[in-house]
């Protein structure tokens, strides 16, 4: 059986050699997304983002059980480009994971990559299609950290969640803007430290600070209380996945999930357009001991880098008509 056909069956077999070939970045991998892409678009797409060790994971358990109760089917992703192979760093996770295991409505798969720029955040967007293709109601992205790469993997979902703990104090502020700029939703996680009060009331302040409008949406800042006492956990993290729901209806209302996909599929042209003309640029200049020359080149000041990468450019990429086919595609 053709592999798009087992993957819309929801074959665990399948996805999870699939993902394994985006790791690897087998090319079967990007033939194989190239079929799949038209079977996507169906998932609500979840980002959860936060420092190590913030109880990421551990809220991701919550939200599976959360959602499961609404008879919802559920997808994970948890991303960590710590983890030199795949699950490496995770062995925590799986073992948490453990109790969705028998599940069918389930899928859960952490991915790691090695290597260039940017590469992360493409993995991230194809192995969310494969969940996506898979039929999965909502995916949930984890992602390890608050930096640039988070926010172009962010990019790939329509409501992000940013977890914050208490006892960071002022390093809500040194946090890189660009994450707090994408947040839709706060939680703030391990309420049993002290100065979860505090933390709340500067995230407030900072949001009373964004002049957000009227009628746009108000990232919410939630509690989930201590993951230590079960009941009230499992109470909040309903409230959570209610919030969440809010928010993609919210989305849906304003005509805004129209704009995250357009997000998305930006960060997920500018990211093939890496991996079709970068990357082999590069690729071509380092084989041919070109990048070592024009290192030493630089290093001399015998170039700079912009008349290094225009002599490139003018040798790699002529410039080509292009117009555009009757199906949009581009031909030349
Ligand atoms: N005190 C406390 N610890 C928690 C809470 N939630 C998670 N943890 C612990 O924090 C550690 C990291 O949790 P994990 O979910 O793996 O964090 P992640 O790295 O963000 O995915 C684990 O030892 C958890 O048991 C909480 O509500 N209170
Ligand atoms: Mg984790």
């Amino acid at each position: 059986m053709e592999n798009t056909k087992k993957i819309r069956e929801g074959s665990v077999r399948t996805a999870s050699r699939l993902i394994r070939n985006i790791e690897d970045r087998h090319p079967e991998a990007r033939a194989a997304i190239k079929k799949i892409f038209p079977h996507t678009g169906g998932a609500h797409i979840i980002g959860i983002t936060g420092s190590a060790g913030a109880g990421k994971s551990t809220l991701v358990d919550g939200l599976i059980s959360a959602f499961r109760k609404k008879n919802q089917t559920v997808g994970v992703l948890a991303i960590d480009p710590t983890s030199p192979f795949s699950g490496g760093a995770l062995l925590g996770d799986r073992i948490r994971m453990q109790k969705h295991a028998e599940d069918q409505g389930v899928f859960v798969r952490s991915l790691a990559t090695r290597g260039a720029m940017g590469g992360l955040s493409k993995a991230a967007g194809d192995a969310i299609h494969i969940l996506d293709a898979m039929g999965k109601d909502i995916i949930l992205v984890e992602t390890v950290g608050t930096g640039q790469q988070e926010v172009d993997i962010m990019h790939n979902s329509h409501t992000v969640i940013v977890v914050l703990v208490p006892g960071m104090g002022d390093e809500i502020q040194a946090i890189k803007a660009g994450i707090m700029e994408i947040a839709d939703i706060f939680v703030v996680n391990k309420a049993d430290h002290a100065g979860t009060a505090q933390l709340i009331r500067e995230l407030k302040n900072m949001l009373d600070m964004a002049h957000i409008p009227d009628d746009g949406w108000r990232p919410p800042v939630l509690t989930v209380g201590s993951a230590f006492e079960t009941a009230s956990f499992v109470e909040n993290l309903n409230i959570l996945s209610e919030k969440i729901a809010d928010h993609h209806q919210y989305l849906i209302h304003f005509n805004e999930l129209k704009n995250r996909l357009r997000r998305k599929t930006r960060v997920e042209i500018r990211d093939a357009l890496r991996s079709c003309i970068l990357d082999p640029v590069l690729a071509d200049l380092d084989a041919r001991g070109e990048l070592d020359r024009l290192t030493e080149l630089l290093i001399n000041k015998e170039s700079d880098p912009y008349t290094a990468a225009e002599e490139i450019a003018s040798r790699y990429l002529r410039k080509i008509p292009i117009k555009q086919t009757k199906k949009g595609g581009i031909v030349r």
